[in-house]
């Protein structure tokens, strides 16, 4: 077991309660990726199924160095046309990014189709999250395509001061 400063670091235990209608018909994806630049598309060729929960991390530092900046590209995001006011009651793609310090932030949200949207300067940790729900709407529900790889322009970062 891991021990820093004579504590043991004994992980996360995490409880919650809720209600699912069909918890037990829930298909839950996850993928996990060191790869300093990628494509992630789900699903492959046809539409997306009802009743998916999915996630992919890439982690593209490494250790004793700091985070790189990516540049991640939504080439499509096809999501089916959800009939409700609020179209994020239905189907939906979130980007999140995690800091360098460990914090989580959503960066992006996607509750209809669009195709071409960059998110310049991510960090290089982030998490792709995909949810449908329950029920198949019409639209173009063939999921979504992305690529990241290394920022085109990464924000400058001060030399640090080395005269004494
Ligand atoms: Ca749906």
């Amino acid at each position: 077991m891991y021990s820093l400063n004579n504590v043991l670091s004994k992980g996360f235990e995490l409880l919650f309660y809720g209600y699912n209608k069909d918890d037990t018909n829930t298909t839950h994806l996850s993928t996990y990726s060191r790869t300093p630049s990628g494509l992630i598309g789900y699903p492959v060729g046809g539409a997306y199924p009802p009743s998916v929960v999915a996630t992919w991390t890439i982690d593209a530092t490494s250790v004793n160095s700091t985070p790189p900046y990516l540049d991640i590209n939504l080439q499509s995001v096809g999501l089916e046309t959800c009939p409700n006011t609020d179209p994020c009651t239905c189907d939906t793609l979130i980007v999140y990014e995690i800091s360098d310090k460990g914090l989580m932030s959503m960066r992006e949200r996607y509750c209809s189709s669009t195709t071409n949207n960059v998110l310049s300067n991510a960090p290089g940790r982030f998490i792709v999250a995909f949810f449908s729900d329950a029920t198949t709407q019409s639209g173009s529900g063939d999921g979504f395509q992305l690529q990241y790889l290394s920022a085109a322009d990464p924000p400058v970062t001060p030399e640090p001061d080395t005269s004494e």
